[in-house]
Formats: structure tokens, sequence, C-alpha cells
């Protein structure tokens, strides 16, 4: 936990006052929302786009002013943690179930800050399951077709014994497959699966990773 906050409090000094700052979903970005709430107490000024209903609970309660993502053309910062980090800065996200939104927010910005604890720095990606957002109206043959993709073992989340489900209204599927060589075509070969609302892979969207380390010491790359 001591190093989640590290590296999600020392992400607010990225941020400029009058900035649009998206906000991302998770036990990392939770101590930015925070930090932010803080300085917003002190007179910083800035309005904050949610990515997940969670975080835009957390960030009311913060009293961080919103804006909707549909009144933007762009946004100047997003700060969002992630499940894997590879040295090239891709990522999967999605194990707190946000992905879709969590993608177009960091589609929109200029730049994107990831926040981890240092856990999360793999050298390939694939230990991590990768969550794949999914229609409901026929998530089977959704799930045949990854299968069929080869070396991918799709199984639907759930929660509390039923499916989980977004804030979209769709499932995931978490893709076991132990590693991703190429995430840059795994994503797009996912993408064409026409039940396929969106994948956790991240490729060439993070500018910046600060990673918490246990030892108490913060790494930028
Ligand atoms: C979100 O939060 C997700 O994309 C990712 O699943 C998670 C990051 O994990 P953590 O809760 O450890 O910060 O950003």
């Amino acid at each position: 936990m001591e190093s989640k906050k590290l590296a999600g409090e020392k992400a607010v000094e990225y941020i400029k006052d009058g900035m649009i700052v998206g906000l991302g979903t998770g036990s990392t970005v939770y101590w930015t929302i925070l930090k932010i709430g803080e300085l917003i107490k002190q007179g910083l000024k800035i309005h904050g786009v949610p990515t997940s209903k969670d975080t835009e609970q957390l960030a009311v309660k913060m009293g961080i002013p919103l804006l909707n993502l549909s009144e933007l053309s762009k946004i100047d910062l997003t700060i969002d943690g992630a499940d894997e980090v590879n040295p090239r800065f891709d990522l999967i996200k999605g194990g707190g179930g946000a992905l879709l939104r969590e993608k177009m927010i960091a589609s929109i910005s200029e730049r994107f800050v990831v926040v981890a604890d240092e856990t999360k720095y793999v050298t390939t990606l694939g230990k991590f399951p990768l969550p794949v957002e999914v229609t409901q109206f026929g998530w089977e043959i959704t799930k045949k077709q990854i299968e069929r993709m080869g070396q991918i073992n799709p199984q639907l989340r759930l929660k509390d014994n039923a499916p989980y489900i977004t804030d979209n209204g769709n499932f995931i599927l978490d893709c076991y497959m132990n590693t991703i060589e190429k995430p840059e075509v795994l994503s797009v070969q996912l993408n064409m699966i026409p039940g396929v609302v969106e994948n956790g892979l991240f490729v060439n969207m993070a500018d910046t990773v600060i990673i918490g380390g246990s030892n108490g010491e913060i790494e930028i790359k």
C-alpha cells in the first residue's frame, strides 16, 4: 500500500492550475485523487474527468469539479494505474473493470502518466490475464472466436457468482496467455472480433511511468 501511495501522490506534481485532468481508477490513483482533493482545498483550480463510476464518487467526495467526456475534445493530463507495464510503456489495464472509459480518456489526453508499485513493472506483458470487454449479446460466440486465435484461454469474469457487469453494461473476458510477445498486433486482432468492445492493452499511450518501490523510493521512467 505504501508504494502505491508514493507513486499515486507523486503524480500530482504534473498537474498545473487550469488543467483538465483525466482521473483513473484503482487503488494507486486513489492516492492521487485524495491528494488532488487536498490541493483543491488549498486553491488549485482544475477540472477532473472520471474514468469510472467509482472514481466519480470519490472525486465528488474530494470536492473535485468534474466535466463530462462529451463536453471535451481534449484532456491535458490523465493519471491512471495499470496491472502490468513493460519497458516500452505498453500496459495491461482493466483488472478493475474500467478499461473502456480509461482508454477513451487516455486516447484524447496530451499526456498520460501511469502510477504503479514495483510489482507491476515486468519485462514481458501477459502474466496478468488480459481483460477484454465484450457485449453481453452473444458473448459465448466472442469467447469461442478468441479461443480460436490460439493459446488464449478466455474466462468470463464473475462477481458474487454472477457475470461481472462493467459501467457500460458489458461483460469482461479475462484472457489467460502467460506471455504477450506483440501487444500491438494482439490488440488489433482482438478488436477485429465484432463482439469485442475494447481490450486492456494500451500500446503507445503512456508517456511517463511513476513506480513506487517497497524501499520507499520513487522511480520515474
Ligand atoms: C485501473 O486500476 C485498472 O486499469 C487497473 O486494473 C487497476 C490498477 O491497479 P491498482 O488498483 O493496483 O492501482 O487503472
